[in-house]
């Protein structure tokens, strides 16, 4: 580990001898089922975290969400990955990566992106598991998530497209197929039919036929065999690997603010990617879970509609998008930017309940003469607000109170103790941490493997 980070480091020697130590620390206490979840609307750097805590555990494991997820992280000679189902514990050779019952598994997809990780010297050969338990996402998911946003016009919720929520709702719907039923080709057919006959009963533009049907058992036939090695039972694993005191983490995707229950309904995506998602969508215990990181970004993104409230609207947002580099890893979609929304970041570690925080991407802040801090919410007749509200029309009505704070308008980005950073920089960051009451334990300030602060 101290080789890894020795040659992920770029300047100084002692610099990286003290970062590696920090580090060591840091990482080495964390608890045995540990996780990494977005606390914001996504996007907020948690596939690179979990990129370099992988090597300190057995198990990287995906609980929810599926091919919506993208997860941008970079390897120590800067090369880049952009994953979408397979957890970014990949990169790291010693590391089991297990995509649990609560994913949705769209195989083509998955298939294309261990061919992309495989043609780029990464060996996923033994090295991922599906879980049994897991729902197919088909091709025709994907078409009926364009016909929904079609059918919604000007109230889009601006999905990926990746047929995530049609794929949740076969789930519910108890008609889903899962990884399990690619064992049972003689069935296989009948069920894949009851799918596609609700969908063309359902969207005047889904024209199902027999040659669809044909055509798609054909291509599960290939895909069961292809994925067979890969197949189960993570329940079981996950649970034995706990007995046998093994180190898991837990990589969510999206986040709490687009969670299914404590999102901004129905601008959410359709599973549980707060702490709650872990337990259902792995199978293992509430008890065994222990540490939490919220991955926070030093301002806030969202991407898709639904309401923002410290949103910036115009050239000031465009500041911070081109700063920050703000492109949908997925999709590629412009990411709509805005001030750190304190009121949404506590409601988000009391749902979680996190034991710290990664602030990432403090470095994109570094230009600016002034930085605001989203502290409070008021009802339009000044009637203070308590906490993030549930309730849409509230919320989009909404004012918001900002702290000013003075920027450090230096470049931090080499920078890789916590004292060295500019006084203004640390005030930045401590305000947040008194603001939200958990400590900031992470701070990203680049995107490479190397560029994080242990506080
Ligand atoms: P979906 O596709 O049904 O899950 O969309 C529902 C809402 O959830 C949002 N969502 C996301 N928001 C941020 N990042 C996501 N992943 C990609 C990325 C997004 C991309 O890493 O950049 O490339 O556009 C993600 N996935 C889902 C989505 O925007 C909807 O608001
Ligand atoms: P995730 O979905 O939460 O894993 O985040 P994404 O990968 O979709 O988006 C985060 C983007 O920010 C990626 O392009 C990362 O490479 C980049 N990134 C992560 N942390 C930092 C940071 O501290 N500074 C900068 N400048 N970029 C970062
Ligand atoms: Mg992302």
């Amino acid at each position: 580990v101290v080789c890894r980070l020795k040659s992920a480091a770029s300047s100084s020697l002692s610099v990286a001898e003290s970062a590696a130590s920090e580090s060591l620390s840091r990482i080495g206490s964390l608890s045995q089922v540990s996780g990494v979840l977005g606390s914001q609307w996504g996007d907020e750097g948690k596939g690179k975290l979990v990129d370099i805590l992988a090597g300190h555990f057995d198990i990287v494991a995906r609980c929810q969400g599926g091919a919506n997820a993208g997860h941008t992280i970079y390897n120590s000679e800067g090369k880049k990955f952009a994953l979408h189902l397979v957890p970014s514990g990949i990169l790291n050779e010693e590391t089991l990566c297990v995509i649990g019952n609560g994913v949705v598994v769209h195989l083509p997809g998955l298939f294309k992106e261990i061919d992309g990780l495989e043609a780029n010297g990464v060996s996923c050969k033994g090295r991922i598991l599906v879980s049994d338990r897991a729902h197919l996402l088909f091709d025709f998911h994907q078409e009926v998530d364009g016909l929904r946003e079609a059918e919604l016009n000007k109230s889009f919720i601006g999905t990926t497209r990746r047929g995530i929520g049609p794929c949740y709702a076969s789930k519910m719907n108890r008609n889903g197929i899962r990884v399990s039923d690619l064992r049972h080709m003689d069935t296989f057919p009948q069920k894949l039919h009851n799918l596609l006959s609700d969908a063309n009963s359902r969207f005047l533009d889904f024209n199902y036929t027999p040659e669809m049907l044909k055509e798609e058992v054909e291509n599960y036939k290939r895909y069961a065999e292809r994925l067979e090695p890969f197949i189960a039972d993570t329940v079981h694993i996950m649970n034995e690997s706990i007995a046998q005191k093994k180190k898991i983490l837990v990589e969510g995707g999206q986040a709490t603010m687009l969670d299914i229950d404590f999102g901004t309904y129905p601008f959410v995506t359709s599973s549980s990617p707060s702490a709650g998602g872990i337990c259902t969508g792995l199978g293992i215990a509430p008890r065994v879970v222990g540490d939490l990181i919220g991955v926070v970004k030093a301002y806030t993104t969202r991407v898709g509609s639904g309401p923002f409230p410290t949103e910036i609207l115009g050239q000031g947002g465009d500041i911070l998008r081109f700063a920050g580099q703000e492109f949908g890893t997925t999709t590629g979609r412009p990411r709509r930017c805005g001030w750190l929304d304190i009121v949404a970041l506590k409601f988000c570690c009391q749902i979680n309940g996190f034991s710290s925080l990664n602030l990432t991407k403090l470095d994109v802040l570094s230009d600016l003469p002034e930085i605001k801090l989203g502290v409070a919410y008021r009802q339009a007749d000044g009637t203070p607000v308590q906490s993030f509200p549930g309730d849409l029309q509230l919320l989009e009505q909404l004012k918001v109170e900002y702290e000013v704070l003075p920027g450090w308008q230096s470049d931090i980005s080499s920078i890789r103790t916590y004292s060295d950073l500019p006084k203004a920089a640390r005030q930045y960051v401590e305000r947040i941490e008194e603001l939200v009451g958990v400590p900031i334990h992470y701070i990203g300030i680049g995107p490479g493997r190397d560029a994080l602060i242990y506080k």
